[in-house]
């Protein structure tokens, strides 16, 4: 088995190793599962249990500038804060922040050991998803700099390498290199060299996703950990791949017949299954609040009144409420500062 590293090095064989560019800027949107991606077969390479399923988020997501950088360590700027010196606890004095700066900086390392090159690089990376949603963090954020390096170097490589390249920095992050509907398709090589996002054909011009932020607070748990404890220690994780295999073929023939009560309710079970799997693990992870439960509670309440509303939850409190554009002034009258997104609306 090789490094994540190696796998750097080997898509990158024949690619330029110097910048072709004084520097790189990229766009990558967010990604919401509607099929969950939880659990792996390799921890370092991020090679998933399952295929996973999700939506991007149009124009929210991480815009990133890269270039390189003469200091003796990578320059950090997340959301207009520097990051510079990871042990400078003044600036980097959050756990939040230290651990995006140290998965940042190693996620460099792959690129620095396949470019044969010591070079640091100077990054800034801005998100313009609301802080807690749960999205704001690893997905856009490293499709964002994988894209980054594609303009400094003017690599040229198909997309499903660029994804590839994405998932060794957070298995997500794989599914942000489209917009629109993407799979993730688990693959079978021992390399993940087939382990990448492919995008489907379909679009769903009045679909919507939002954003309802309960509580944005840290979480007690990241995804990453949950994910392992969970693969660890629950005896029903056995049931989970044959769970998703079902309701992914569900939600992709919902989606290419445009059945959205079909999605919706599939997406929705897909979610609270993988929370009630997280429940079985030892210790338990429990992400949902006493607030989320009034949020699903006003969802199925609105479906009792007719509303095509349906939820999915990841590793946190906060809900993504999936609903069609028809209804989007009336969820958006039930819940308070909702920020609803249309992704595939056309403009
Ligand atoms: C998903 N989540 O499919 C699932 C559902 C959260 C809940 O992918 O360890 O940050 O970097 O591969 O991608 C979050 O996990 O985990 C996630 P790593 P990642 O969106």
């Amino acid at each position: 088995m090789l490094s994540a590293a190696e796998v750097v090095a080997k898509i990158l064989e024949e690619q330029p190793k110097t910048p072709k560019h004084s520097q790189g800027v990229a766009f990558a949107p967010a990604n919401v599962a509607l099929c969950k991606y939880w659990g792996k077969r390799h921890h370092d390479l991020n090679l998933p249990v399952t295929n996973s399923l999700s939506v991007s988020l149009g124009n929210y997501g991480t815009h990133t500038v890269i270039r390189p950088w003469e200091g003796h360590s990578d320059s950090i700027c997340l959301n207009g804060k520097e990051l510079t010196n990871v042990t400078n606890t003044n600036v980097a004095n959050t756990n939040v922040t230290k651990t995006f700066v140290t998965r940042l900086t190693s996620f460099l390392d792959l690129f620095r050991h396949a470019l044969h090159t010591k070079t640091y690089f100077r990054v800034e990376t801005e998100s313009n998803i609301p802080i807690g949603s749960g999205l704001a963090s690893s997905a856009s954020g490293f499709a964002a700099v994988v894209l980054a390096l594609v303009e400094l170097y003017q690599w040229q490589l198909e997309r499903s390498s660029l994804s590839i390249l994405a998932r060794l920095g957070s298995g997500s992050a794989c599914r942000s290199l489209w917009q629109g509907f993407v799979e993730w398709e688990m693959g079978e090589n021992i390399l993940g060299l087939d382990s990448h996002g492919k995008l489907l054909d379909n679009t769903w011009e009045d679909f919507c996703v939002g954003l309802f932020i309960i509580n944005p607070n840290q979480k007690s748990f990241s995804s990453r950990e949950a994910m392992k404890i969970t693969q660890n220690t629950s005896e029903f994780y056995e049931m989970w791949p044959k769970r998703v295999a079902h309701d992914l073929d569900i939600i992709k023939c919902a989606i290419s017949n445009r059945d959205f009560t079909l999605l919706g309710e599939t997406a929705e079970s897909n979610a609270l299954s993988m929370h009630a799997l997280m429940m079985t693990a030892r210790p338990s992870i429990i992400y949902t609040e006493p607030a989320t439960m009034q949020a699903w509670n006003r969802v199925f309440q609105l479906r009792q009144e007719g509303v095509k509303l349906y939820f999915t939850q990841d590793a946190g409190p906060n809900l993504k409420l999936l609903f069609l554009a028809e209804d989007a002034a009336r969820i958006s009258n039930e819940f308070e500062n909702l920020l609803t997104i249309t992704p595939m609306a056309k403009l």
